[in-house]
């Protein structure tokens, strides 16, 4: 009991002699049955009671009032209960009057743990403590024990009477079965103490899937003996096991249910991995456990990829692999206990990229662990190749230079071939082969003169070495020969034509021929071999003359070289002498005749050769001086006369000439005509005296010339006279008479007739006409008469005797 409360009780018996005794306050449990006792010993007389509330709440409670004192009972005590009571007490007129405060409290049962019986390890997990039917909760307080430690309090106005306390907790393996309690306090004056808490223990429960699994044992074996293993895991609730053999194939065996996995005569195949599954309700885990069974080892086995029968070159690769137990270390290596490769572990290979005819040999793999060894063979086969070599074009190939060649060397029967272009002194091509796989190509686009020779192609494969080999010959001859001559020549001169042919090859195998026409006039020596492509030349000089005029010399180039194509072999060319020369063989001709009579027609023609043609000239000449009848730039002309008159009559020249000379023709023309216009003149009078001279001249136009003949009409006598100049001397009276001229020639002739008269003198003895004859001749050699007969002849040939012109 609290001592304040005992001071309340006590304290009214030691002041007042009337006193009312009432409690301040008391605390009653709800559903508990109680009393409220209020008192006035001191009173003598009976007592009178009165009980109120002090607010307008109604008491629910029954008095029970005796003399001295009453008693309010409370039957069944409710919240409703709780109340400010005042006991109203009456002695005599002494009225005294005492409150009391009815305080209620509900705490009627332990906290409900719940929740606690499957946590989850390691999740959160919510505990919850419940607490009913508290009263007032203002004044309650609750805690959360883990193992005595509180861990969680909560306190104050739940404001309901039944209130939940969750607890949130994170449980670990360790936690399982540790106590946890609730623990829930009332805390209010007047509880008894037995009455202020309550509490509640529980054992958690920690649920979890199964972990920390773990196998132990021996997972190494030797052949023949016997394995345990052990599976151990945690979990709650208590796991299972279950063994299983994963087999390599992917698919597995179960072996049992239980913890342990025993084997008794552990062969090779029980080597492997083996799970250990471990379930419960929450889940399961697994591990994987490798056993290896320690055995020397097996299956070894050594392999030869892509096969072990090879051909020189191939590429091999030797795998030596040991499994079914596991091995330390692989060695491989050849007969000769060469060793080629050792590896640690159960694998290794040795790769031969290209193998040699000596690589035939056996390969051995050994296997080691520590438990023994194991050892494999495997013979390599290696043969060389059917190497065989093709080169195209073989034997010889004649190649134009500039024109595109490809040698093609072909490799059959070896799979990798090398190739190598080379010359006869085994020296390296110039040219760049091109070469993919199997064949190899030299190409010569354009083939030069410098590619000439002999190439070799010799392949290699492996120790096989084969060659072939082809000639290129290499021949120039593109253009045709050119022809130039030395320029236009004159006859009789020497000229020179020159042939040319440009970029020949091989020179020595060139010919120049000269043609004449059909006919071989000379031939050039051939020339020494040169290395390069040259211009071959030859001059042909000859003496010409006008009848070489358009001969056609040719230039016949030949290439004597076995292989050239037909059309290539000969290439020609022409030229067509030019001579130049003076003219020559000019000729005129005249048609019909030379010889014409007056009034016929006459035509000349003129022809001349010469080159180049110059020019042609007809004239005539008379007297040396010369007409130009007609003039042309030719070699040939004509000219006519229709009617040829006397004045026609003359030489005729046809001149031709050109720039180196001229040359002519001339023929003369005669044109006969009958005397005519004759006249007679008589100096120096027909009245002559006797003894006298008298000069007769006869003047006619005729041709041939006449023959004139004076004759005296009465008398029987004639004087010729060739000139028609008759010179009568002396003459007398007897000579008096006609006279007549007779001019003749073979065409006709013509007559004149005249008179002299001589007039006597007689002293003198006239002369006779005898006498006159002897003059005549006399005269005819005077120098005077000559020059005038002279004339007269010259005269003659334009058929005119005019002797008044000699006389003059
Ligand atoms: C008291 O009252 C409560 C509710 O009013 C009731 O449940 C209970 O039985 C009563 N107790 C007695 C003894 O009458
Ligand atoms: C063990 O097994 C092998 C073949 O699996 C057998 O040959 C041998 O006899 C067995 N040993 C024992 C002791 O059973
Ligand atoms: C492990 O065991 C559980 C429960 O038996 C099962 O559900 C599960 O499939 C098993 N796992 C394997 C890989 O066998
Ligand atoms: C166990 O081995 C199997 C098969 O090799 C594989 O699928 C699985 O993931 C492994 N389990 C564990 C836990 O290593
Ligand atoms: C060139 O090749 C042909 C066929 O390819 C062959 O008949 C000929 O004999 C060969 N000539 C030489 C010289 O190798
Ligand atoms: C081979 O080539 C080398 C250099 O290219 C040259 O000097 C040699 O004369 C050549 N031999 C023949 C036979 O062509
Ligand atoms: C050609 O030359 C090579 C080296 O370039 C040499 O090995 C080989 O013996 C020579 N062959 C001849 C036939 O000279
Ligand atoms: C013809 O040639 C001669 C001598 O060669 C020369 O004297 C004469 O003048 C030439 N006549 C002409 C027309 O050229
Ligand atoms: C010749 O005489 C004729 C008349 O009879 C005349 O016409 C002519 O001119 C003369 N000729 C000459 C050349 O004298
Ligand atoms: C006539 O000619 C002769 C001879 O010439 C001469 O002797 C003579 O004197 C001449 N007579 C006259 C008269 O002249
Ligand atoms: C003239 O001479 C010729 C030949 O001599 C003759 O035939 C002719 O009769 C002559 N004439 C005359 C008129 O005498
Ligand atoms: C001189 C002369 O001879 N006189 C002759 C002339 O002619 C006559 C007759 O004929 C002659 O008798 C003369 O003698």
């Amino acid at each position: 009991m609290d001592t304040a409360f005992l001071l309340t009780l006590l304290l009214p018996v030691a002041v007042v002699s009337h006193t009312l005794e009432l409690p301040r306050s008391v605390q009653f449990k709800v559903g508990d049955r109680n009393e409220l006792r209020c008192r006035m010993l001191s009173c003598p007389e009976k007592v009178k009671f009165v009980w109120t509330a002090l607010g307008d709440k109604p008491i629910f409670a029954t008095p029970k009032t005796g003399d001295k004192e009453t008693v309010l009972i409370f039957d069944n005590v409710t919240k409703n209960h709780a109340n400010a009571i005042v006991c109203r007490a009456a002695c005599g007129k002494e009225m005294k009057e005492l409150t009391t405060q009815v305080n209620v409290y509900s705490f009627p049962r332990n906290p409900v743990i719940s929740g606690y019986d499957h946590l989850i390890m390691g999740k959160e997990n919510v505990l919850s403590c419940e607490v009913s039917s508290v009263y007032p909760s203002e004044y309650f307080d609750v805690e959360w024990l883990y193992e005595n430690r509180v861990v969680h309090s909560e306190s104050g106005d739940f404001d309901k009477d039944a209130v939940s306390i969750p607890y949130t907790f994170t449980p670990s393996s360790e936690d399982d079965g540790k106590a946890i309690t609730c623990r829930a306090s009332l805390n209010i004056k007047g509880v008894p103490p037995e009455e202020k808490t309550k509490e509640t223990s529980r054992h958690i429960k920690v649920l979890s899937a199964p972990h920390n699994v773990e196998v132990s044992g021996e997972t190494a074996v030797s052949l023949g003996s016997s394995l345990t293993l052990t599976c151990e895991a945690e979990g709650n609730p208590k796991p299972a096991f279950t063994w299983t053999a994963l087999k390599p194939d992917g698919h597995s065996v179960e072996l049992g249910k239980q913890r342990d996995l025993f084997m008794h005569n552990v062969s090779l195949s029980d080597a492997g991995t083996y799970q250990c599954n471990v379930s419960n309700d929450l889940g399961n885990q697994m591990v994987n456990v490798s056993v290896v069974v320690q055995a020397p080892p097996v299956d070894t086995r050594i392999v030869a990829s892509p096969q072990s029968s090879l051909k020189e070159g191939d590429s091999v690769t030797i795998f030596c692999k040991s499994s079914g137990v596991p091995v330390t270390r692989v060695v491989l290596s050849n007969v000769a206990k060469t060793i080629l490769k050792t590896k640690e572990g159960a694998e290794t290979s040795v790769t031969i990229d290209s193998v040699k005819l000596s690589d035939t040999s056996m390969f051995v793999c050994e296997a080691f662990n520590e438990y023994g060894s194991q050892r494999t063979t495997i013979n390599l086969n290696v043969e060389a190749h059917l190497l065989d070599v093709e080169l195209q074009p073989n034997g010889t190939v004649v190649s134009d230079r500039g024109s595109s060649l490809v040698l093609s060397c072909q490799a059959s029967g070896c799979p990798h071939p090398e190739f190598s272009w080379k010359n006869l002194s085994n020296m390296s091509v110039h040219r760049q082969p091109k070469t993919d796989g199997s064949l190899s190509q030299l190409l010569f686009d354009p083939v030069e003169v410098e590619d000439e020779g002999s190439y070799v192609c010799e392949v290699t494969c492996g120790s096989i070495k084969k060659s072939k080999q082809t000639e290129v010959k290499v021949f120039s001859f593109a253009t045709c020969p050119i022809v130039k001559s030395s320029g236009p020549s004159l006859a009789g001169e020497r000229m020179k034509l020159t042939c040319t042919v440009q970029d020949v090859f091989p020179v020595n195998l060139f010919q120049i021929l000269w043609l004449d026409g059909e006919r071989e006039i000379w031939r050039e020596e051939s020339q020494s071999f040169s290395s390069g492509s040259t211009d071959l030349t030859s001059v042909y000089s000859l003496q010409v003359d006008a009848e070489d005029q358009d001969r056609h010399i040719t230039c016949k180039v030949l290439l004597d070289m076995h292989g050239v194509p037909p059309s290539q072999v000969v290439k020609t060319a022409s030229t067509t002498l030019s001579i130049h020369y003076p003219p020559r063989a000019t000729r005129i001709i005249a048609s019909p005749l030379t010889k014409l009579k007056e009034g016929e027609p006459v035509s000349f023609s003129c022809l001349s050769d010469s080159f180049p043609a110059g020019r042609m000239v007809l004239s005539r000449v008379v007297d040396g001086i010369r007409t130009e009848l007609k003039t042309i730039d030719g070699v040939e002309t004509s000219f006519t006369l229709p009617s040829v008159t006397l004045d026609d009559a003359g030489i005729y020249v046809c001149e031709a000439s050109n720039i180196y000379g001229n040359h002519s023709d001339s023929l003369e023309i005669t044109v006969k005509a009958p005397p005519r216009n004759t006249t007679v003149e008589i100096f120096p009078s027909t009245n002559v005296q006797e003894g006298q001279n008298i000069t007769i001249c006869c003047r006619s136009v005729s041709f041939p010339p006449p023959a004139v003949v004076l004759s005296k009409l009465d008398s029987e006598t004639n004087i010729y006279s060739l000139d028609g100049v008759f010179i009568l001397m002396n003459l007398t009276p007897n000579d008096t008479g006609l006279y007549q001229v007779n001019v003749t020639n073979d065409l006709g002739y013509e007559t004149e007739v005249f008179n002299i008269n001589v007039i006597e003198k007689r002293l003198d003895s006239p002369l006779g006409w005898t006498d006159f004859l002897t003059l005549a001749i006399f005269l005819g050699g005077s120098a005077a008469l000559l020059g005038l007969v002279l004339y007269v002849w010259r005269e003659r040939k334009k058929g005119f005797y005019d002797l008044t012109k000699g006389i003059i």
